[in-house]
C-alpha cells in the first residue's frame, strides 16, 4: 500500500489541482486504483466527515474537499470498471413527500459517495410507494429520508410501514435526518438510526452495516 498523506493533506485543504495532479502522479507510477480510492480518496473523506461533526469544518471546507475528491475520481475512473470499484454499500436516499428541502439531502448523498458509498437519489417529495420501488429495483443496504418540516416528518414512519408491508423492511437498514428529527423520533417510528449532520450519517451507516 502506497502512502497517500499528501493526496488526503490536498483533500482536506480542499486542493483539487493539486489533488489531480497527485492522483495522476500516482496512477503513472504505477499505483493501484482501487487502493487509491479505498486508502487516499476514502480515507481522506472520512476525516472531512470527523471533522465536520467535531465542528472542526464547515459547510464549504466540506464542499471544497467534496471537489477535490470527485474530480480525483474523475481521473481515476477510466481505469477502473464497476465491478472493480471499491463500494462501501448502497443507499437510496431521498426527501419526504410533500417537502422541498434538498440542500442538507444533498450534503449527506455527497458524503456518502465521497466515502464511497454507491448512493441513489431519489430527490425530494418522495411518495411512499417511490421509496419501496426504489429498494426493489436497486436492492440497497440503507434506506435514508430526510425531512425539514415537522408536517412531513411523519411520512418517515408511512415508510417504514409500507416497506414492511411489502416484506422489505428486514432487507435494508432505515436511517432518518434533517434539522427537526430526532434520536427520540427515530425510535419512535423504528427507524434503525438517526444522524444529525453528513459526517455523523457516514459513521452511522458503515456501524449498520457492521452489524
Ligand atoms: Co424552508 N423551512 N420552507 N425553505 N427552510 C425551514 C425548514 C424552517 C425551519 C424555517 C423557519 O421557519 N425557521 C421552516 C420549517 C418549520 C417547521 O416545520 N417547524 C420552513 C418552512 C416553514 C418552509 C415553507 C413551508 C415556507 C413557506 O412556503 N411558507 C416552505 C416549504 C416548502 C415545502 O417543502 N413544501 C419552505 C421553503 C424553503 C425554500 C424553498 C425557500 C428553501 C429550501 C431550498 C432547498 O432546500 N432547495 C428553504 C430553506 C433554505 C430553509 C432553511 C432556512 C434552511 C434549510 C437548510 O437548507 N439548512 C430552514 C431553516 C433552518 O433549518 N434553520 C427552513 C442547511 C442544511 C445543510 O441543513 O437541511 O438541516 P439541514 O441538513 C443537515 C442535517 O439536518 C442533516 O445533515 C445535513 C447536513 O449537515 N440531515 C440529515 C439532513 N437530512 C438528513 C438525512 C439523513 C441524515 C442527516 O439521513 C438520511
Amino acid at each position: 500500500m502506497s502512502d497517500y498523506s499528501n493526496l488526503i493533506q490536498a483533500i482536506l485543504e480542499g486542493n483539487y489541482v493539486r489533488c489531480v495532479e497527485l492522483t495522476n502522479e500516482a496512477l503513472d507510477e504505477g499505483a493501484s486504483p482501487q487502493d487509491m480510492v479505498s486508502s487516499g480518496l476514502q480515507a481522506g473523506m472520512l476525516i472531512v466527515g470527523d471533522k465536520f461533526s467535531a465542528g472542526d469544518f464547515f459547510i464549504p471546507d466540506m464542499l471544497l474537499a467534496a471537489r477535490a475528491v470527485t474530480r480525483a475520481m474523475e481521473a481515476i475512473r477510466p481505469r477502473l470498471s464497476d465491478s472493480e470499484m471499491p463500494t462501501l454499500g448502497r443507499v437510496v436516499i431521498g426527501t419526504v413527500s410533500g417537502d422541498i428541502h434538498d440542500i442538507g439531502k444533498n450534503l449527506v448523498a455527497m458524503f456518502l459517495r465521497g466515502v464511497g458509498f454507491e448512493v441513489f437519489d431519489l430527490g425530494t417529495g418522495v411518495p411512499v410507494a417511490r421509496f419501496v420501488t426504489a429498494v426493489k429495483e436497486h436492492n440497497p443496504d440503507i434506506v435514508g429520508m430526510s425531512a425539514l418540516l415537522t408536517t412531513t416528518m411523519p411520512d418517515m414512519q408511512h415508510v417504514i410501514a409500507a416497506l414492511d408491508s411489502a416484506a422489505l423492511l428486514s432487507q435494508v437498514k432505515v436511517i432518518v435526518g434533517g434539522a427537526p428529527v430526532t434520536q427520540r423520533f427515530a425510535d419512535q417510528i423504528g427507524a434503525d438510526g438517526y444522524a444529525p449532520d453528513g459526517g455523523a450519517t457516514i459513521s452511522l451507516c458503515r456501524k449498520l452495516l457492521e452489524e
